[in-house]
């Protein structure tokens, strides 16, 4: 078999995605997601320009072989733009490996360790009372475990709290917006909201929360020990990880979990912190970090220091990364859990999926490979709108993490 044309997608049904397809001289093909939000065209471009002309001719059987051409034979290593097209050559090689031998993805990766995927869902509100109710209602839809971001006193916009009623998405048409941000504001306020919801919910819930890299590590710190009461089920990416030995000074403070790594593109972002035991969950989605190939060995990895997989899931995933996480999911050992934001309705003109959510837990389905697809020419309907993600700045003026 021989991989006969490699096609770059490029659709925005309620916003953008990039799927590679891979096709071969047999007919069979592969999808793979290669979106990276706010930067997609640069992908786009590594896709068609770099990497598609080198797989015409290959054997799409041999996924090691090429993920390892692809990585070492370009000499320059890692970093988003590359690895989320690695990633893209990859699900879509699973892909095909699946349907040629009439099996889904999860039965090549060891088969089910598990029967269901518990998932977690996004609950935010305008300040702590909508964000209580918020957390309520997706309970009652039946999720066990719900992130709660709240609007907070004296930050006019804040990370993870969406304008209206649809799902939090945090890119937006035009040039990148400018936030303001207080961690003084912040730190004194987010305690109060986790004693309130476990007051209203009780000790069951997994209650999670995401700092999206805004403390440094003496905060995070001070965060950690006051939400001790709640016992969330992690804080996420309290602190900014390009210094791994910074998560030291956290863990020496803290029983409170900590997740992070959805921006880690390999192994070598989170080695330190693995190995050292100064996290609890790594969320590298399959799509950031090099596809199926490459993040098995990161969870095997993490598997030896007691640390669980907790993947990124937010909106600007395809349906393709999510069907592969589940997959994924499904199968590893150290699997802890998977974040799951809803897309918009209108996404479902362009893509079919096979995995369904059913009381807070989610399954891939059994379709031979990942069980996802793209109808082109629905996606040709949705033409790129090009949209940032937000700067953030602190009130003095001064750049900060977003
Ligand atoms: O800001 O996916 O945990 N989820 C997140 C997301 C990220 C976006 C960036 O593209 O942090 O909301
Ligand atoms: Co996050």
């Amino acid at each position: 078999m021989k991989i006969t044309e490699a096609r770059v997608i490029v659709t925005s049904p309620g916003r953008n995605f990039v799927t590679l397809k891979l096709i071969t001289d047999e007919g069979v093909y592969g999808i793979g997601d290669a979106t990276l939000n706010g930067r997609e065209k640069a992908v786009v471009a590594y896709l068609e320009d770099h990497v598609c002309p080198c797989l015409i001719g290959k054997d799409p059987a041999n996924i090691e072989d090429i993920w390892q051409y692809l990585y070492k034979g370009a000499y320059w290593r890692r970093g988003p733009v590359t690895m989320s097209a690695i990633a893209a050559v990859d699900m879509a090689l699973w892909d095909i490996k699946g349907k040629v031998l009439n099996t889904p993805v999860y039965n090549l990766l060891g088969g089910k360790s598990r029967e269901k995927i518990m998932v977690y869902a996004h609950a935010n509100g305008k300040d702590l009372e909508h964000t209580v109710d918020e957390v309520g209602r997706h309970l009652e839809m039946g999720y066990k475990a719900v992130r709660a971001q709240s609007g907070i006193p004296g930050i006019a916009a804040t990370y993870g709290v969406a304008k209206g009623k649809e799902e939090y998405e945090p890119a937006e048409k035009g040039l990148p917006k400018e936030t303001f941000w207080s961690t003084e504001k912040y730190l004194n306020f987010l305690p109060s909201l986790f004693k309130r919801l476990r007051d209203e919910y009780g000790d069951d819930p997994n209650l999670l929360h995401d700092c999206h890299h805004r403390l440094t590590p003496i905060e995070a710190a001070r965060l950690g020990k006051d939400l001790e009461p709640y016992h969330l089920f992690w804080i996420e990416d309290a602190v900014t990880a390009e210094l791994q030995e910074g998560f030291r000074v956290v863990r020496q403070h803290t029983t409170t979990p900590l997740a992070v790594g959805e921006v880690f593109n390999t192994i070598w972002d989170a080695q330190t912190l693995i190995s050292e035991q100064l996290i609890d969950y790594i969320r590298t989605s399959l799509a950031r970090g090099g596809g199926i190939s490459h993040m098995k060995k990161v969870a095997n990895f993490a598997e030896l220091y007691h640390v669980r997989t907790g993947f990124h899931g937010a909106t600007d995933l395809s349906p393709v990364t999510m069907a592969a996480a589940l997959h994924f999911d499904l199968s590893v050992n150290n699997f802890g859990i998977q974040e799951h934001m809803p897309h918009q309705e209108i996404l479902n003109e362009v893509f079919s999926y096979n995995y369904t959510f059913e009381d807070g837990f989610m399954y891939p389905g059994d379709a031979p490979g990942l069980g996802v697809d793209i109808d082109e020419e629905a996606a040709s309907k949705f033409p790129y709108d090009p949209a940032y993600l937000p700067v953030n700045r602190k009130e003095d003026g001064t750049l900060f993490n977003w």
